[in-house]
């Protein structure tokens, strides 16, 4: 199997100083950075590596998918599935809860009523809204239910609460009237950006236009428009007027004295009462399918971390195991080349071991080509190489007076089964839950991305000292000792 990364971590030769730095300079360094030995700190030091920056690209919004009934039928199997994978692997992890939370979702499928959210910032208009809609009702076949959320945006002691408790209420409404009372402010954008990203129909209201004039309403709402394009059609941003206040009218009568009088702009709801009947009447249905859909795909996201959770409690030991074997061979018979260091870090045995716990048989062949597959992905990423001179540069504070030959290799072996483990884990963790046999080829391209993830998220040097003290405890228990 040929092994083709499209972003190599490290190039160039090797010159990582790390195993160089005297214990004084190690911490020094350190305390800058907290304890993450981090790629950066590398590159200070080393000078090679050579990062993708890929994630500081702005993020294409997501398109968003259209919820059908196939879409929510689709979506209710697979968690049927992981429920019941749950179920028969680990009985104890909440499964008759998530089939619960399941069904109930389902009973929203037959509800009668439509329920509308009303949300948005303090002082926007919303009880005012809520209750013109309540006291004049727009037509609908359909019973309707309104709740005025508490508001957005605000601080304070119980701000989190209302946020939350807010957005709750709108993930779990049919439709969400957003209002403001005028240009939107980012949090407002960025809040309107997490209900479009959640499939959530939203009208977006203009209230209060009573206080603009008539040039400067129609400024706003072109301003509205553009800034929403692509998650908000414009026939969904509306104005309104909820509850205008009185002006002063001043009038020059026939004998030339002005008159002064109060005089309340009317209500201006119509726009609204329009759109939510012809939205309640042709959408109704597809409202409240992206409803359960949304309810489901929590209960789905609940189960799955239940079951991978499950999973990780079997795999982990297995890991260690592993890894202590790997070391104890590493030592034994000290490997001279990093790639026979990184073919010994992933065994065959632990590919086909891992993947039973995660319903993917591999045969024993199948698992040689992957091991070998994961052991060049390692190489390439330069993992091997920085690993064994961590490792000894963490030797040298560990003031080990006598490092036995073999030391570097088995600390490295075990570390690097552990990386390899995890990104095992981790890269299973995100296939389908159950394979079609035979297993499928392996994407090196995501194996690469995980690796890594996994590396940088295990260079904690608190965690690397242990298992440097761990693994001279264990490979050398007389053979070493610490100095003072
Ligand atoms: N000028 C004007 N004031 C409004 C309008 N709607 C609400 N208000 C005022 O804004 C304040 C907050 O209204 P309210 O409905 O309680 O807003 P909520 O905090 O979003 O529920 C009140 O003083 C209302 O009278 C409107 O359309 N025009
Ligand atoms: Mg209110």
């Amino acid at each position: 199997m040929t092994v083709r990364l499209q972003r190599p971590l490290l190039i160039g030769g090797i010159g990582l100083t790390l195993g160089l730095w005297g214990l004084d300079s190690i911490a020094h360094s350190f305390s800058a950075v907290g304890d993450w030995l981090t790629v950066g700190t590398i590159a200070a030091g080393g000078g090679y590596w050579w990062y993708n920056q890929r994630g500081d690209r702005p993020q294409v919004p997501l398109a968003k998918v259209d919820i059908n009934r196939a879409t929510l039928d689709r979506v209710l199997s697979q968690v049927e599935l992981v429920i019941g994978q749950l179920a028969s692997e680990s009985p104890n992890s909440g499964h008759e809860l998530f089939r619960q939370q399941l069904i109930q979702a389902q009973t929203n499928l037959t509800r009668p009523e439509r329920h509308i959210a009303i949300t948005g910032g303090q002082k926007v208009g919303k009880s005012s809204l809520m209750k013109l809609l309540t006291t004049a009702p727009v037509p609908s076949a359909t019973p309707l239910r309104y709740i005025d959320t508490p508001p957005l945006f605000t601080s304070g002691a119980q701000s989190d609460i209302a946020t939350a408790t807010a957005q709750q209420l709108a993930l779990n409404a049919d439709l969400v009237i957003f209002v403001t009372n005028g240009d939107l402010t980012a949090t407002e954008y960025n809040y309107l950006s997490t209900l479009h990203q959640a499939h959530q129909r939203v009208l977006l209201l203009f209230n209060q236009v009573d206080r603009y004039l008539p040039e400067e309403r129609s400024l706003i709402l072109h301003k509205l428009q553009s800034v929403v394009t692509g998650s908000i059609a414009s026939s969904d941003i509306l104005t309104t007027s909820t509850a205008p206040v009185s002006i002063k009218v001043r009038k020059i009568q026939a004998d030339g004295t002005a008159l002064e009088t109060l005089e309340t702009p009317p209500v201006e709801i119509d726009m609204l009462d329009r759109q939510l009947t012809n939205i309640l009447a042709n959408e109704g249905e597809k409202l409240v399918w992206a409803t359960t859909y949304r309810q489901v795909a929590l209960v789905q996201t609940a189960a799955k971390t239940a079951l991978n959770s499950a999973r990780r409690d079997r795999a982990l030991p297995l890991i260690d195991q592993n890894q202590w074997i790997v070391a104890a061979a590493a030592f034994a018979n000290p490997v001279p080349a990093l790639d026979l260091l990184a073919t010994a870090a992933v065994n065959a045995q632990m590919v086909v071991d891992l993947g039973a716990i995660y319903q993917q048989k591999f045969s024993l062949e199948q698992a040689q080509t992957a091991a070998g597959a994961m052991g060049s992905v390692m190489l390439k990423l330069g993992l091997v190489e920085v690993c064994t001179q961590t490792v000894s540069g963490l030797l040298k504070t560990n003031a080990v007076t006598y490092v036995a030959g073999g030391l570097v290799q088995g600390l490295s072996a075990a570390y690097l089964t552990r990386i390899a483990g995890l990104t095992l884990i981790e890269y299973l963790e995100a296939q389908d839950l159950v394979a079609p046999e035979p297993a499928r080829a392996w994407n090196l391209d995501s194996l690469g991305n995980t690796f890594q993830k996994v590396f940088q998220a295990n260079q904690r040097v608190t965690y690397l000292q242990t298992v440097v003290k761990q693994g001279i405890d264990r490979l050398v228990p007389n053979g070493a000792e610490a100095g003072g």
